[in-house]
């Protein structure tokens, strides 16, 4: 038997995308409240009243809110995240049946504004702080372990308007004061903590999709990231002061990539990729430095970045415990013209003819899990979690209300024997939390047809819906499959 005792099998989930109750009990607006709904085709737009008063909308990745506009709900926009999946009124039955499949670990995040409604208030909002822990308390009933994110792409809107978002070095004193109250608030009710959810995108998704990304862009999103980075430092030490016990670790959104060719000026831009897209943050966030590569990376965009001896210290001093990863898919890097790329949201590169694709353009690649996970072992011999991984897919309900989902059901079961395999071969793999438990509101396209969930969720793409829950075959097969400790996946 390869998965060890105690792996902590669960699910994962995050606050903007299955809450809902967006300005309930004092929550401030986060960036994720003015986004709307979008599909595989139309991109998320995030919309804003400009400075003479006309209502208008931009990109949701890369753009700049235009002089004078202020962040805004418009009347003929649908914003998906406002009502999620309503988890902050029903957690407690999703958590019973998270605890009917077996779940020893529930990944979820905080909602940044329903701590602090506009983010750096002194005093945090009581509201807040009840229901999480009456979350945590919840999972303990039923022996879960909660898996918290502390900050999963939804910065307090306030904080974008008034501060300019990330890129302020203010916000890692408004986030310290978030994560403190986080470890003070919860201590001996949860013990493993994520500081940034996949802190690599910023800068990842602008090589993604092509050249069009400027250096002005670059100097943006390097910068962003250092100050996460020494955000993130700090919540370390600040943890482990509170609780020696606190886990910590750092998430990437892990993609494999591959050379499209073995021309070595393919294997050395795939190396590069490697490097700008993966290792640059895994390699600050658990060396605890930047790395020799990293000038390189500045020099390309001619990238000058506001960095202090104190913030070095601290990121030697903050060294995260564990590295976790979302891995969904492989790419293709190559220098070549190619004669078919792939195009889906949140995907790009040459596609890659010895694998399928989703409906959505993503790859389907076991094996490159397993090439994550033993690459990035042998890099760090940290523990390691997979906390995403699933098939976003369209579901069909039957007559008699079931749901048949056996590509779902193979998607994981082809994961979790190449996770096996890695295991065998030496990695201190604990954890595997798959995304989306229950359906929610997909991130990259606001839609809620794509689909990951083991629990289905009576809603649709206009909001329309009961929001009732029911199981999918797949609850019966992962209830099987954790109950087994990974050896009955049939
Ligand atoms: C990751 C995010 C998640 C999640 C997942 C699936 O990037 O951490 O929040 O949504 O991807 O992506 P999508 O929702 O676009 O299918």
């Amino acid at each position: 038997m390869s998965f060890p005792k105690g792996f902590y099998w669960g699910g994962a989930t995050a606050a903007n995308q299955c809450e809902g109750a967006w300005n309930v009990d004092g929550r401030g607006p986060a960036l994720t409240d003015v986004t709307t709904g979008g599909s595989v085709k139309e991109p998320r737009y995030i919309t804003y009243i400009d400075k003479d008063g006309k209502p208008g909308k931009m990109r949701s990745m890369g753009a700049v809110l235009p002089e004078g506009a202020k962040y805004a709900v418009l009347d003929d926009y649908y914003y998906p995240n406002h009502d999620g999946v309503d988890f902050y009124h029903r957690y407690k039955e999703d958590i019973a049946l998270f605890a009917e499949m077996g779940f020893k670990m529930f990944r979820m995040s905080i909602s940044w504004s329903r701590l602090y409604p506009n983010g750096d208030e002194e005093e945090p909002n009581q509201k807040g702080i009840d229901f999480y822990r009456s979350v945590f308390e919840e999972c303990r009933k039923y022996n879960i372990e909660p898996l918290v994110t502390i900050h999963h792409f939804d910065t307090p809107l306030y904080l974008e308007e008034h501060y300019g978002g990330w890129t302020n070095r203010k916000l890692i004193e408004f986030y310290d004061r978030f994560a403190e109250t986080c470890f003070r608030e919860y201590k001996g009710l949860v013990k493993y903590w994520l500081t940034f959810n996949e802190i690599n995108n910023t800068v990842m998704f602008l090589e993604m999709f092509g050249n069009t990304a400027t250096d002005e862009m670059y100097q943006k999103a390097y910068q962003q990231l250092h100050y996460q980075f020494v955000a993130s430092a700090h919540a370390v030490k600040k943890a482990h002061e509170i609780d020696p016990n606190y886990v910590v670790g750092c998430m990437i959104c892990g993609i494999t990539f591959y050379p499209g060719t073995c021309d070595p000026e393919d294997i050395l831009l795939n190396r590069h990729t490697w490097e700008k897209g993966i290792f640059y943050c895994g390699d600050v966030q658990c060396k605890g430095k930047y790395p020799t590569y990293a000038k390189r990376l500045w020099d390309e965009h001619n990238v000058h970045l506001d960095i202090t001896e104190q913030d070095l210290i601290d990121l030697k001093e903050g060294k995260v415990d564990m590295y976790t990863f979302s891995y969904y898919m492989s790419t293709v890097v190559t220098t070549h013209e190619v004669e078919e790329k792939v195009s889906g949201n949140f995907s790009a590169g040459a596609k890659n003819p010895y694998l399928n694709y989703s409906d959505w353009g993503w790859a389907f690649d076991p094996k490159g899990l397993r090439y994550y996970l033993e690459m990035i072992y042998d890099r760090y011999e940290l523990p390691l979690m997979v906390v995403e991984n699933g098939l976003g897919a369209f579901d069909k309900v039957e007559e008699d209300g079931s749901i048949h989902d056996p590509y779902r059901i193979d998607y994981l079961r082809e994961h979790i024997l190449d996770m096996e395999k890695a295991i065998e071969n030496g990695v201190d793999l604990i954890g595997y939390t798959t995304w989306g438990c229950i359906d929610l509101v997909s991130a990259g396209t606001g839609e809620m047809r794509k689909r990951y969930g083991f629990i289905y969720v009576d809603k649709d793409d206009e909001g329309k819906g009961t929001f009732d829950r029911s199981r999918k075959d797949s609850f019966y097969w992962y209830k099987k499959v954790i109950a087994s400790n990974g050896t009955d996946l049939d």
